[in-house]
């Protein structure tokens, strides 16, 4: 049966044809078909098969992207034409799957995409969370955390029928597996995403987030990491990723046997990949499981270290996670004697405490363990990389120099080019071919386009276009105005120090006093940002209060409202990042040198034609290298100089604010009874407070170059055919950070599928 059929089919079960059906009666009637040809189609197979581990899969919407890799847009886009409508109002009746929270989780969710599209046989394992991550409300002028429930009546899930039990200290408790079909792209293979889920979840808080986390029977799926400031929050998060390990390790030894190979054999037909240190639990169980099997201890150990390979993303001391013994004993009292063992034995291999998997307050260290007991351990860009070999994992370089590699992120171009910017994926499309959706390499082919004065044109109509449609959105989702013809400059992200928001309020601050004397600018400037702050976050809660005050503050300044906006969207998921990465002109990526371990929507701003404005940090530095230095605009100091103030202690941002008058001034605005008028005075002290006494992730030390460089790129910007060429330049350069080259160096360095 061709698809239209199937389709038509769905509707009439739902007893409605295609004139006659609503907007959500479509979705699903689209949604039924489609998971109907997925369920006739083949996983891939190959010597050995991937499970990647990850407490987050941020897949966003998934009924274009499965529409994409099936090659059915076009015949869905004609189908709903002849019915009145389209694939993006009905893709509006979508909820998105609110899975992740941020770049780690995506980056998941992109590797899926490219796994099953490289026809390499692996399947994602992690946690169906019910209410997901929070949904961000803004209307109170700071941030409120709701409850985010995706889960329809129908959905992609699929109830497999599958369950294991998961042995807790309070008893075992069953997971359920639900699976999620990932298709790849026109090649008829189809993988899966598994996620656990207990038997019988918690109903939604009434209000807010706040829920019984001592239920932990109804509740381990409710939340994706529930507050992590309270012990409760705490040991619910051990609950979570324990039941995640266990149910997934019971999975893979279940499927070994189907596969007819012994559990002896794992590692040759296995690779188990854990995405930083919230599944590294699959350790230590794999091995109590192995042991139950019949396997000694070393040699249970000695497959697992050869199965599996560990991925940091961090270099923030505090992110670095850590489990006291004792609530390990309390929760997983199977493995807390296995973690023992795997600390002895990492002994006997180094004698050095600081790579003790155990230290001596009897705290389990996650990342030692996972490096001990990984064949394979990289991080996600090549300046991360260097820094962890060179300074945060050094010991451990040294004593396993073979098991360290970089891998430098991707993105799916097929969600985050052909996706969610049409039409500039036909434009280049008709420069240079298709090629480049199956080898974004290609795209390179634009550069002989440089001089191509009606294609350069073309690529800034298709800007123009793009920014129309944001405005569009904004204005009918959000009730926010801004003008298309003016600059966007958009820094969209968790919220977090040292991202640097907060930098990025002074450089607003500045704007709107130059502007107040005079110095208009000869464009107006839209500074676009979307973020949502962890709950328990103070300063990064208070940073979204102070740039919803400037906010406010900007639009009501008759003299500043013609010249400069800056617009919060609200909620910011991925729904919202397609569409305003296609309409970004500057991409701020700002982050303190050192801290941001990659980064991945550079990469997506980068493809969509903007031009990055950044710092030298994570896989900013490889963009640079790969577009030049007058494609780019780079500023603030290098990751050694910072690495080095943070050696030597002697940073000290009041030293800033005492010898730089026009920095002090805009610092003051801070606490001005003007903004103080337009936002709530304890979030503006508290974050004026951090900024002169604290200023951890060093904002002032950067602010004059940052300032500095925006105006450079700003100015830059009006002579619109050299903006076009740089447009140019970074979307024919983009096709290095295609996710698919990313998972054919795991699978050629690490995992050997
Ligand atoms: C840890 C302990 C307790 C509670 C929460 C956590 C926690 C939760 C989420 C720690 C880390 C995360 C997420 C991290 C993350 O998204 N990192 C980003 O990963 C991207 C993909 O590699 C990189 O591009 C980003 O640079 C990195 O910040």
């Amino acid at each position: 049966m061709n698809f239209e059929d199937r389709v038509v089919e769905a509707l009439a079960s739902l007893g409605t044809t295609a004139d006659d059906a609503s907007g959500p009666e479509l979705f699903c009637a689209l949604l039924r078909a489609t998971r109907d040809i997925e369920l006739g189609m083949r996983p891939a197979t190959g010597e050995r098969k991937l499970y990647y581990f990850s407490a987050e899969f941020l897949v966003g919407r998934l009924l274009r992207a499965n529409l994409i890799n099936l090659g059915l847009v076009d015949e869905v886009e004609a189908f709903l034409a002849a019915h009145g409508t389209s694939l993006a109002e009905v893709e509006d009746c979508e909820p998105e799957p609110s899975l992740g929270n941020g770049g780690l989780g995506r980056l998941a969710a992109c590797f899926l995409d490219s796994i099953a599209s490289l026809g390499l046989p692996g399947d994602g394992v992690g946690l169906n969370y019910h209410y997901g991550l929070f949904r961000q409300d803004l209307s109170a002028g700071v941030q409120r955390e709701e409850p985010n429930p995706w889960i329809e009546p129908e959905s992609w899930l699929l109830d497999t029928g599958r369950a294991f039990s998961v042995p807790f200290g309070f008893g075992e408790l069953t997971a359920r597996m639900y699976d999620i079909e990932v298709p790849g792209y026109e090649n008829g293979t189809v993988n899966r995403l598994h996620l656990f889920d207990v038997e019988d979840p918690a109903p939604a808080p009434e209000r807010g987030i706040d829920f019984d986390k001592g239920d932990v029977r109804h509740s381990l799926t409710s939340f994706l990491y529930p507050d992590d400031s309270d012990e409760a929050g705490r040991l619910l998060r051990l609950y979570q990723q324990y039941f995640m390990v266990s149910a997934g390790a019971q999975l893979i030894l279940a499927e070994l046997a189907e596969r007819g190979f012994e559990p002896a054999e794992l590692d040759r037909h296995v690779a188990i990949h854990i995405n930083d240190t919230h599944p590294s639990l699959v350790i230590p169980e794999m091995v109590r499981l192995l042991m139950e099997r019949g396997l000694g201890f070393e040699e249970a150990a000695g497959v697992v270290e050869r199965s599996c390979a560990y991925t940091n993303h961090t270099i923030l001391a505090e992110a670095l996670e850590t489990w006291p013994m004792g609530t390990i004993e309390r929760v997983a009292p199977g493995v807390a004697p296995i973690v023992r063992r795997l600390d002895a034995l990492a002994r006997t291999r180094c004698a050095d405490d600081a790579v003790a998997v155990i230290d001596a307050s009897d705290v389990a260290h996650m990342a030692n363990m996972d490096v001990h007991l990984s064949h394979a351990v990289n991080g996600v860009a090549a300046l991360h990389t260097q820094i962890l070999v060179t300074s945060e994992m050094r010991p451990f370089a040294e004593l396993y120099p073979h098991k360290f590699t970089n891998k430098t992120n991707g993105v799916t171009f097929r969600r985050w080019l052909m996706g969610c910017d049409r039409p500039l994926a036909e434009l280049v499309s008709s420069a240079i071919g298709d090629g480049w959706k199956r080898d974004a390499r290609e795209l390179e082919g634009l550069l002989d386009l440089r001089d191509d004065d009606a294609f350069v044109g073309g690529l800034l109509d298709v800007k123009r276009a793009n920014k129309a449609a944001l405005a569009e959105w904004l204005r009918s989702s959000q009730g926010i105005e801004v003008d298309p013809d003016s600059v966007f400059d958009v820094q969209v992200k968790r919220m977090h120090q040292y991202k640097r928001q907060q930098m990025n309020a002074l450089y607003a601050i500045w704007k709107y006093l130059q502007i107040k004397r005079g110095n208009v600018p000869s464009r107006p400037v839209t500074m676009i940002f979307g973020a949502k702050a962890a709950p328990a976050y103070t300063l990064a809660k208070d940073t979204i209060a102070l740039l919803l005050a400037l906010g406010r503050l900007v639009s009501s300044d008759v003299q500043v409202a013609p010249w400069l906006r800056l617009a919060f969207v609200e909620n910011y998921n991925v729904t919202a990042a397609e569409r305003l990465i296609p309409a970004a002109d500057v991409s701020e990526q700002i982050s303190l040198a050192s801290k941001e371990a990659s980064g991945t929507s550079n990469m997506k701003f980068m493809a969509n034609g903007a031009v990055t404005l950044g710092t030298l940090d994570g896989a900013n530095v490889e963009i640079a290298e790969l577009v030049g230095r007058e494609n780019i605009y780079l500023f603030g100091r290098s990751s050694e100089d910072v690495i080095g103030l943070y050696d030597r202690g002697d940073y000290r941002p009041w030293d800033v604010w005492g010898c730089d008058a026009e920095l002090a001034e805009v610092l003051d605005f801070i606490v001005s009874p003007e903004l103080l008028a337009c936002g709530d005075a304890e979030c503006l002290t508290r974050v004026y407070r951090d900024f002169v006494a604290k200023d951890y992730f060093m904002a002032l030390l950067d602010t004059r170059d940052y300032v500095g460089c925006k105006e450079r790129c700003l100015a830059d910007y009006e002579d619109r055919g050299a903006w076009g060429k740089k447009m140019l330049v970074n979307v024919a350069k983009s096709g290095f950070f295609s996710s698919d080259r990313t998972i054919l160096e795991y699978n050629r360095d690490v995992w050997h599928l």
